[in-house]
Order: C-alpha cells, then structure tokens, then sequence
C-alpha cells in the first residue's frame, strides 16, 4: 500500500490540528487497541532508555523534513532494525541506512524485541524501531496513520517514557471523530485489529512532567512490521 497522503502534508505536521480539548478519559472498546499505563515500571524505564541510547549513539538523531513543502519537523527521529522510517524531500519510506552516515541501523535491542513478542503476540519479530524525541513547547505529531508499510496484519506498539503527551485518537478516516488522552511514561499502547489503520498523533507534550528522559522531554518507540514476514 502507498502512501496517499499529499506529498506536501506530512505525516506529522500541518495536518488537521484538531482543537484542542480537555485530555479526556482513556479510549476502551475499541477493536485491537490496547491502553496499558504503567506497563513499564521505574527500572523497566530505565533499562528501555539505556536501549534508546545505544541505538542513538549508532544512529543519531536526525531533524527530517517533508516532501514537497520541506517543511521540518518539530522532533528528532531515529531508528533501529532492518528498515527505518524516513523522511526527505522526496518520500516517505523505509531505508536499510542512516539518510545522513549511510550505515544501517543497528539492531533493535533485545528488551524491545521481548517487549513485541510478550504485547503482540505476532510471529515475526518487527523490522523497524522508530525512536521519536519531543522536546520543548512546540514539538508535536499531526494526525496521520501508519501506511508504508507492506503489511497491516502486525500491530503497532508504541511505548513512552518521559513526558506525558496529549495523544490523539481518531478513527479509520481522518473526519472521523478524535479523542485527546494522556499517555505517560512507562505506557505501552498496541494497535492491533481494527485500530492498526485509525488515525493518531501527539498534539503536545507537558514539558517537565517526567524525570526519565535526561535533559528532558518524551521519547516514543514505535515497533513496526514492514515486510510479509516469509
Ligand atoms: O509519539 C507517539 O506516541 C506517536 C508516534 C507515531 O504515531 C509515529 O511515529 O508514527
């Protein structure tokens, strides 16, 4: 499946900001998609964050920017496995390399690969760790969903730590209806079933609202699988 968004509205920015009300209560009920706060506890944190590390001392934060517009985005990114999510003027997509050193990207690391086996339950191991820093007042993710990659059958884990973020939730259309919650660190969320394609993303962070990130601010890992698995 291709992406069909707008080459010049990214994935992240300068989408429909929808306005912004009150965090409300944690979505339930919806098909796939599982709230777990507090999944992860003080050492847990901890021991993911070291993982975060290393994977950022192999492959550095970059700032990518859109296609089209070459607009940049409010956060850093980089990844682990074999196939990392990126962005530049011409595409978004999945790249073996490092758009900056060339290198692949190392490994994703062992705590991160137990944590898929244990909340997905999918046979296959995922091939991409997005690693995502929001730092400041302005750092935030549009609303968009998760669509270049080749299956949609594994679902998406995304873990947090540091800064509560004010997530949002929509549904399979980007009209649909969304709802705001918060998300704190330690919490994991997998979006499986139906809620694997709904729309999503981060309309803010609460700055100093956590103590694990050094220097502050919130770190999401997105696990991706990109590939049928053979
Ligand atoms: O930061 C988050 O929790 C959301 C990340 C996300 O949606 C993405 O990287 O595609």
């Amino acid at each position: 499946m291709r992406d069909p968004r707008p080459t010049d509205q990214p994935p992240s920015e300068g989408l429909v900001t929808p306005p912004v009300t009150p965090p409300a209560a944690a979505p339930t009920g919806i098909d796939g998609f599982r709230l777990l706060p507090d999944h992860l506890d003080a050492a847990a944190q901890r021991a993911v964050l070291a993982a975060v590390e290393s994977i950022v001392e192999a492959a550095p934060y970059d700032r990518f920017v859109m296609p089209g517009s070459g607009r940049s985005f409010s956060i850093d990114m980089t990844n682990a496995g074999a196939l990392g999510w990126v962005a530049d003027r011409s595409s978004y997509r999945y790249s073996p390399t490092h758009l900056r050193t060339g290198r692949p990207w190392p490994p994703i690391p062992p705590i991160l690969l137990d944590l898929w086996r244990t909340l997905t339950g999918y046979p296959a191991d995922p091939e991409c760790c997005l690693v995502n820093l929001y730092r400041g007042t302005g750092a935030k993710l549009g609303l968009h969903r998760d669509e270049d990659e080749e299956v949609f059958d594994a679902p998406i884990l995304n873990l947090s730590l540091g800064d509560t973020a004010v997530f949002r939730l929509g549904g399979r259309r980007r009209t649909d209806p969304t709802r705001g919650f918060l998300v704190k660190s330690g919490t994991a969320m997998v979006f499986g079933g139906e809620s694997r394609v709904f729309y999503h993303g981060v309309d803010r962070i609460i700055p100093g609202s956590g103590t694990v990130v050094p220097g502050g601010g919130r770190i999401n890992l997105t696990l991706r699988r990109v590939t049928k698995p053979a």
